[in-house]
């Protein structure tokens, strides 16, 4: 009946019940204080989810900057996000560089439905400017034109390569993720900005957990209101003449503490580091830090 145009019933499914007494993850924390379901592998059912998410016809923007000798890590970055990266939904890859002119010959196709969308941004002197300034460019770019071109937006760092599955599982109106140094420490060990003259300060008895800078993402008004917050509070302390201890991942976590909590949360199979080492409750590991030749690259 007209009344009901909007409901689309989903496709018939056949799969295991939930048991409520036997939850899948028994070892690992998965929902947080305020009902955010954290996301680890055996937590969720896949085909549920991507029944859900291609109902509302998602498009997802993954935002990746690739400035000065960052553009090395593009290639593997993105060959590899085409093997593991959202894989049959539609995906515009948004890279940032100061160096366009460089990239005609970059020799890359990407599958159908998917697209490599070069955008020139400055490329400033300090590295940590380079790396703060990110989220000026990425709200920039959010009323501009992510707005009418995508749903969803996913921030990444560059200096990582897929190597597991990552999918609709991770997205949410607003995603935080879990930093691989931290998930298991206490608040004292976290290293929030502890300066209360910062914007980005949280004092030692504050704070739910400690979030990565180098992934976050949600649908695109609310990373328009996180980019925006952040990079005003970063403009602030630079007034002040101070500048938070970890740059964007400060100004992030205050943020994820006291304006918005995340609504979904990551677990470090999303963002891993092989210094991190393994442990028997990482079931996957889907997204890792390249640091191979860290020291030239940074120089
Ligand atoms: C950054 C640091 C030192 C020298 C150069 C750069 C640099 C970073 C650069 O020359 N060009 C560039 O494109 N970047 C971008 O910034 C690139 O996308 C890179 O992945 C991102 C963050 O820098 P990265 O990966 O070297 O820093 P991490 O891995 O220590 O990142 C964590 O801490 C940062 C704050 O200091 C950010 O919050 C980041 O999101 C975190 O993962
Ligand atoms: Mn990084």
């Amino acid at each position: 009946s007209p009344d009901n145009v909007n409901v689309i019933k989903l496709k018939r499914m056949v799969y295991p019940k939930s048991e409520t007494l036997k939850p899948p993850r028994t070892n690992v924390l998965s929902v947080s204080p305020w009902l955010a379901p954290i996301v680890w592998e055996g937590n969720f059912n896949i085909d549920i989810l991507n029944e859900l998410f291609r109902q509302e016809n998602v498009r997802i923007g993954l935002t990746v900057f690739a400035i000065k000798k960052y553009i090395r890590f593009l290639k593997t970055f993105i060959e590899t996000a085409e093997k593991f990266f959202m894989v049959g939904y539609p995906v515009n890859y948004y890279i940032f560089t100061d160096l366009v002119g460089n990239v005609t010959n970059f020799n890359m196709t990407v599958g159908p439905r998917k697209q490599l969308i070069f955008l020139e941004v400055p490329s400033y002197e300090r590295w940590e400017d380079v790396t703060m300034r990110r989220m000026q460019m990425i709200r920039d770019f959010t009323k501009q034109r992510f707005a009418s071109e995508v749903d969803y937006l996913v921030c990444l760092d560059v200096d990582m390569i897929f190597q597991d599955h990552v999918g609709v599982e991770i997205l949410s109106d607003v995603f935080g993720t879990l930093h691989p140094a931290f998930f298991v420490k206490g608040r004292d060990k976290f290293t929030y900005e502890r300066r209360p003259e910062s914007q980005a300060y949280i004092p030692e008895d504050e704070g739910d957990f400690y979030y990565a800078g180098g992934y976050f993402g949600g649908k695109v008004e609310e990373v328009y209101k996180l980019t925006n917050h952040c990079h005003h509070a970063m403009l602030t302390d630079k007034a002040n003449n101070i500048e938070a201890i970890w740059h964007d991942e400060s100004y992030l976590n205050n943020y994820f503490l006291y304006y918005k909590k995340p609504t979904k949360i990551l677990s470090p199979e999303y963002l891993w580091n092989e210094r991190d080492g393994t442990a028997f409750y990482l079931r996957k590991i889907r997204f890792i830090a390249l640091h191979k030749n860290m020291d030239e690259v940074r120089t």
